[in-house]
């Protein structure tokens, strides 16, 4: 079947669901520079016999230059600050309770079934999509299908920040091939949970968020929808093998013979090398897919792009559009939010599309470890 003869699919509504803490630069370096200093201290020692080298303490000038992030929000901004934890506090829930990762990922949801003019028993497909799953099993998906009262399946998957258009791809595919008539896409992303607030090049990057989508068969999309859904016009994935971004926890740690750091079993990356190789690739995944879909590159009126680096994404907008994009071309969240992994590029698309207009085109792209990219090209109706 060619792509036209597929039915249309479109995102009938979109949900954020905002954590009320945030931290900022400043309060994040006053925490690590004190637990620096201790931990160098009680490292004295090994120091001094050239054991292990003494950590730098960050710098508020460094973070907002090299990033562009201001603050990030988080769920617990008294344990990720207190410079004796270093990582948020969350209560251990029994089983009889929700789990945090879809208590939060609900009321995302719920604006995003109320912009569709949805409720929980039309859905019939939830797929969770973000960088960490809080447990192995019974998914995080299905406890969330059943909160809602939804019908149908439900699964977790997990391509790092690229989870976001990973997931929209998978929830589109479904609808067109008709496993499913209503699907709930979430990304709920707990970075402050894997973040190691420990070194001073991956304090300041991640922020925890999270995000919802719907997505309906166009015909099937009430008409209330009619000035406000987008079109999804095509979607394209990506991956290529790199150890620069990584985290190494899972149920194999406990079977490993040998000694592991355990800054291992977080996250961990060579940010620069990343920067220098993924920004060539999603400019490259972005301008072929627009190719392929006959879609000039300068009718593209928007680029909600993963929010990772505000010079990246300058880079990839740049690498596309052949010039310097404008503010409002590329719009930024990461200032307010820092890296939210896979709810980054759909906050991006909640916060930044009520001004566009009907047949307006735009580009909702993500990217991230693994590496993987993913283009949704999306068009307003209307
Ligand atoms: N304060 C002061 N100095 C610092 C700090 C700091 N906070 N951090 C780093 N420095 C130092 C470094 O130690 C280094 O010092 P030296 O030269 O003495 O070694 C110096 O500054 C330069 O460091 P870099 O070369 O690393 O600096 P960059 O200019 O490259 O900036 C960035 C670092 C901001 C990290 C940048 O490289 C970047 O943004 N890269 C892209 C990162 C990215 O997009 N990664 C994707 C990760 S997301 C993903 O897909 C995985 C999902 C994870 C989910 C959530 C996990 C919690």
């Amino acid at each position: 079947m060619t792509q036209s003869a597929l039915p249309a699919v479109a995102i009938t509504g979109t949900g954020l669901m905002t954590p009320s803490e945030s931290i900022t630069n400043a309060e994040l370096v006053t925490s690590l520079t004190a637990a620096t200093e201790r931990w160098n201290l009680e490292h004295a020692d090994a120091i001094a016999a050239g054991d292990v080298e003494a950590r730098s303490a960050p710098d508020e000038t460094f973070i907002y230059k090299a990033s562009g992030i201001s603050s990030r929000y988080v769920l617990d901004k008294a344990g990720v600050l207190d410079p004796d934890r270093l990582k948020p506090r969350l209560e251990l829930r029994s089983e009889d309770q929700l789990s945090i990762q879809a208590e939060m990922a609900l009321p995302a949801i719920e604006q995003a079934l109320a912009q569709a003019g949805r409720s929980g028993s039309d859905v019939d497909a939830v797929i969770m999509g973000c960088s960490n799953v809080q447990r192995a099993y019974p998914a995080v998906s299905i406890e969330i299908q059943d909160a809602l009262g939804a019908a149908g399946w439900a699964y977790d998957m997990n391509v790092a920040c690229s989870s976001a258009t990973f997931s929209i791809q998978a929830g589109v595919d479904a609808l067109r091939n008709g496993s499913a008539s209503c699907v709930v896409v979430v990304n709920p992303e707990i970075t402050s949970a894997h973040n190691n607030f420990e070194l001073r090049d991956f304090h300041f990057i991640f922020g925890d968020a999270f995000t919802a989508l719907v997505l309906e068969r166009e015909a099937d999309a009430l008409p209330a929808t009619a000035d406000t859904r987008w079109t999804v016009l095509g979607t394209s994935l990506a991956t290529q093998f790199s150890n620069n971004i990584r985290n190494d926890a899972g149920f194999i740690n406990r079977a490993e013979d040998g000694e592991r750091d355990p800054h291992e079993l977080i996250f961990r990356q060579n940010g620069n090398r990343v920067f220098k190789e993924v920004c060539p690739m999603v400019a490259t995944h972005i301008k072929d897919h627009l190719e392929r879909a006959e879609l000039p590159t300068d009718d593209v009126r928007r680029f909600w792009l993963h929010q990772a680096n505000l010079k990246m994404n300058q880079l990839i907008a740049k690498g596309v559009l052949g010039r310097v994009p404008e503010e409002d071309e590329a719009p930024v969240t990461l200032d307010e939010y820092a890296n939210t992994s896979s709810a980054g590029s759909i906050i991006a698309f909640h916060k930044h599309r009520d001004d566009l207009s009907a047949g307006d085109l735009g580009v909702i792209c993500s990217f991230g470890a693994g590496y993987s990219v993913g283009s949704i090209l999306v068009r307003k109706a209307g």
